[in-house]
């Protein structure tokens, strides 16, 4: 098993409940209370709601108010108008995971010129100047390593696809190139290219299928988030084509997890929710303080397999509530 972590993984139980659609948590404070929002990519995703249970936990424990919000899709323009009513409530600090790395610039450089400290969490934007600190996956690394199991299942190559979400997110964009560089340097694989399914599973579901029915020797698929995995999985397994087809997804959701028992997944990359979240909040507190702030940290993944997905595998699955 290949762990790639450069930190200790905080340990989740996996979570029962269903997911979140918009939550708010802790009011407004006292005066002299510190008050952070975090800004989800999209409520409901257990990725952010991992990392709002960390962020929770720790704010609660340094006696700081935490609002979270997330637009209900991984849409910028939805994005914003969650951000929008964050900044009017004036917080000290913001976490946010920007869904797209253009259309976000604008309403965080505002959003910083109003004083409120910027910490950007999991993904970024083009100019992240403004940010005290971003704190972010080896999302590129994790693109390759992606590649690494489809190529061990796959030892005489054949033809790859990748199923990422939408072009200009900086995370999946990172994770689709990191794949592609790899897939580059190995003359016995064929890249297909990459097909943008919106965060919807349904979409991956489709496009997969008329992937397989234009290529029908694809041998392997790297999917690029939690939704683009879980469709691309149920696409596969209705194809009935799961011994031919290898898919690795990115994340490690409850649904991605069960796929994974089932054999239509046979490789998940775990990221640190948790840890983003937790270092993320801790560089806010940093520079609310006047303490040394930590501009970059890179945190690390886990590939999950069916071997070990019992065993250390199981800590690193998100959780579906706090
Ligand atoms: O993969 C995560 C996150 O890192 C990415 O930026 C968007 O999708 C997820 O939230 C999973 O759905």
């Amino acid at each position: 098993m290949t762990k790639k972590s450069r930190r200790v993984a905080t340990i989740f139980a996996l979570g029962a409940a269903g997911a979140l659609v918009l939550s708010a948590c802790s009011g407004a404070g006292g005066s002299g209370t510190k008050e952070v929002a975090f800004v989800q990519g999209v409520a409901g995703d257990e990725f952010y709601i991992s990392m709002q249970c960390a962020i929770e936990q720790e704010a609660a424990a340094q006696g700081v108010s935490v609002n979270t919000q997330g637009p209900t899709q991984f849409d910028p323009s939805l994005q914003k108008t969650v951000l929008d009513s964050v900044v009017a409530s004036r917080p000290d600090a913001i976490l946010i995971a920007p869904t797209d790395s253009a259309a976000m610039q604008a309403p965080l450089d505002a959003a910083a010129r109003q004083g409120i400290e910027i910490v950007l969490v999991d993904a970024t934007v083009d100019d992240p100047s403004f940010a005290v600190s971003q704190v972010a996956s080896d999302n590129i690394g994790g693109g390759a390593e992606a590649f690494d199991a489809i190529k061990q299942m796959n030892p005489d190559g054949g033809k790859v696809l990748v199923m990422s979400v939408d072009p200009g997110i900086s995370t999946t964009d990172a994770r689709a190139a990191g794949f592609e560089q790899a897939v580059a340097q190995d003359p016995a694989f064929e890249f297909l290219g990459v097909q943008y399914s919106h965060n919807d599973p349904a979409e991956a579901a489709r496009l997969i299928t008329a992937a397989l029915s234009r290529d029908p020797d694809i041998v392997g698929v790297f999917a690029t988030n939690l939704f683009a995995s879980e469709g691309t999985a149920t696409g596969i397994r209705q194809a009935n084509m799961q011994d031919q087809v290898k898919l690795v997804g990115f994340d490690a959701g409850p649904a991605q997890v069960n796929q994974l028992r089932d054999g239509t997944v046979q490789a998940l990359i775990a990221q640190e929710p948790a840890v983003i979240g937790k270092d993320g909040f801790d560089q806010a507190m940093n520079a609310l303080d006047g303490n040394p702030v930590t501009r970059d940290i890179q945190t690390g993944f886990q590939v999950i397999t069916a071997d070990n997905l019992d065993t250390d595998g199981a800590q690193w699955v998100y959780r579906s509530a706090c």
